[in-house]
């Protein structure tokens, strides 16, 4: 069975061709994009009638090189569309890291306790959730325009198919969505002045969400092929890929610009200690809960690179890790989640203001810059890591990379290094092949659970693992200059 998986993360979208059958997995990617946002007057947008031509390009191109059976969707969480009573959208997306969200959370809060919040939704604080990106829209009378909310993987299924809906994973990380009961949180929205008729029908991954409309078909020379809702967001789909053994003590981190580290759970956890940890219960595939934390990622050093590349002075990835490498460890450490480095911007300046600020010496070189991103980025999975099993009582015997960040093998090391537990990195793909096995099994595959799935891409998928050194003291010192220096505890 050929499937195109389209995965968009908030740097560069891809469309992967995956075969899938007894004993196979593949995907292979047949068309990439770069992604990110278009600043227009003082907003970042995102360009997504730009993201649906990839897409359609990708599709196409997917089933040229060989017939197509379905199609999947799946991206970056949080942001939506807004359409008008007659299915036309209002005005474009904007991105997670637009501004306009600044102070609206604290707004929020003060109405509406941050327990009650959790207790309803299970959702970590983050100031962009749909909730927040909602509220800014107030003022602007937008609301009051629309008619429906639908988050992007559902948008892009919209256009190809005409049929709205709002798949699961990705509604649950609206702060809209009632991690009980698994239907829209209505009386929240109503409560905070968000108009409930916004909130499209829930569907599972796994449903059909549609077929190809002859337009897009017709335009494309394309069948009417059937699009199938995966766990449209796209850590959802990363944690289906995740190669686990059954019966064993895991934590994942899934790798992008994002690092999304956490447990899988049956259940929410949703207690005061989970609560203060600022732990999300996000949805996954199966009815599984993903509980984790989004730490700040590759962002940091994508951003580093960008910055060096508009000042004239481009490096190669390969060769700033190299460099990295070869620096003293854990010289600066810096608390890689704090606010400032989530906007876009000059990353180099912030880590040497951090520096300053908590009397460590600031990186100069840039293998020393980017050695303190990723001992920082190291340090906050350890203390994420740990933090999980503490509070949901597990022990933890091994984590699993997975994402574009199991190529960054100085991190996937410090990461062992940090944890103190092995690292088995691997599947790179992780998303785009949980998004292909789910359309496999509602498609007819036998891969009745997530079992039999992560049993096909431990059977299938390289993966690399990684030993704890012995310096652990280390970390632990560092954990505990930055917990003096920062007060951050959790
Ligand atoms: C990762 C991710 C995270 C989400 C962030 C913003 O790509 O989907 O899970 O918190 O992007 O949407």
């Amino acid at each position: 069975m050929r499937l195109a998986a389209v995965d968009l993360g908030a740097t560069s979208g891809r469309v992967m061709a995956g075969s899938v059958g007894p004993g196979r997995l593949e995907v292979t990617e047949v068309h990439r994009f770069p992604n990110g946002g278009v600043r227009a007057g003082s907003t970042l947008y995102w360009d997504v009638l730009g993201i649906h031509r990839e897409v359609l390009t990708g599709i196409r191109k997917a089933h040229h090189g060989g017939a197509l059976s379905g199609i999947g969707i799946d991206s970056w969480a949080v942001d939506y569309g807004l359409l008008d009573r007659s299915g036309a959208l209002l005005g474009n997306p904007v991105h997670y890291r637009d501004t306009r969200t600044q102070g609206v959370m604290e707004r929020v809060l003060r109405s509406v306790p941050a327990r009650e919040l959790y207790d309803i939704t299970g959702l970590q604080q983050l100031p962009f959730n749909t909730l927040y990106q909602l509220l800014s829209e107030v003022d602007t009378g937008r609301l009051e325009l629309a008619e429906t909310m639908l988050m992007i993987p559902d948008l892009l299924g919209y256009w190809l198919t005409g049929r709205i809906g709002a798949e699961r994973t990705n509604a649950s990380t609206t702060q809209l969505y009632d991690v009980r009961t698994g239907t829209w949180a209505t009386g929240l929205a109503e409560r905070v002045g968000i108009p409930p008729r916004l909130l499209p029908p829930l569907r599972d991954s796994g449903e059909l969400v549609g077929t190809l409309l002859p337009e897009p078909a017709a335009e494309h020379a394309l069948p009417e092929l059937p699009v199938v809702a995966v766990g449209s967001h796209d850590t959802a789909s990363a944690v289906v890929a995740v190669p686990a053994e059954p019966g064993t003590n895991f934590a994942y981190i899934s790798s992008g610009t994002w690092s999304l580290a956490g447990l899988e759970l049956d259940r929410p956890e949703l207690g005061e200690e989970a609560l203060a940890a600022n732990f999300t219960n996000e949805g996954g595939v199966d009815g599984k809960v993903r509980f984790l934390r989004n730490v700040m990622g590759l962002w940091v050093l994508t951003e580093t690179l960008r910055t060096w590349a508009a000042r004239g002075r481009p490096v190669e990835l390969a060769a700033v890790l190299r460099e990295a490498a070869g620096e003293r460890p854990l010289v600066s450490v810096v608390d890689i989640d704090a606010p400032e480095f989530l906007p876009p911007g000059d990353m180099p300046s912030r880590i040497a203001a951090a520096c300053a600020r908590t009397g460590q010496p600031a990186p100069e070189s840039r293998g020393q810059i980017v050695r303190c991103i990723l001992d920082s980025l190291a340090l906050a999975y350890r203390r994420t890591v740990r933090r999980a099993a503490e509070l949901t009582g597990r022990a933890v015997d091994v984590v699993h990379v997975v994402g574009g960040g199991v190529r960054n093998e100085l991190l996937c090391q410090l990461t062992a290094d940090a944890c103190g537990v092995p690292v088995l990195a691997g599947p790179v793909e992780a998303a785009a092949l949980g998004n292909v096995l789910v359309q496999a099994r509602a498609l007819g595959a036998d891969l009745p659970d997530l079992a039999a799935m992560r049993a096909l891409v431990r059977a299938t998928q390289p993966l690399t693992s990684y030993v704890p050194g012995e310096a652990d003291a280390r970390w632990a010192e560092a954990e505990a200059r930055l917990i003096e220096k920062t007060g951050t505890r959790t």
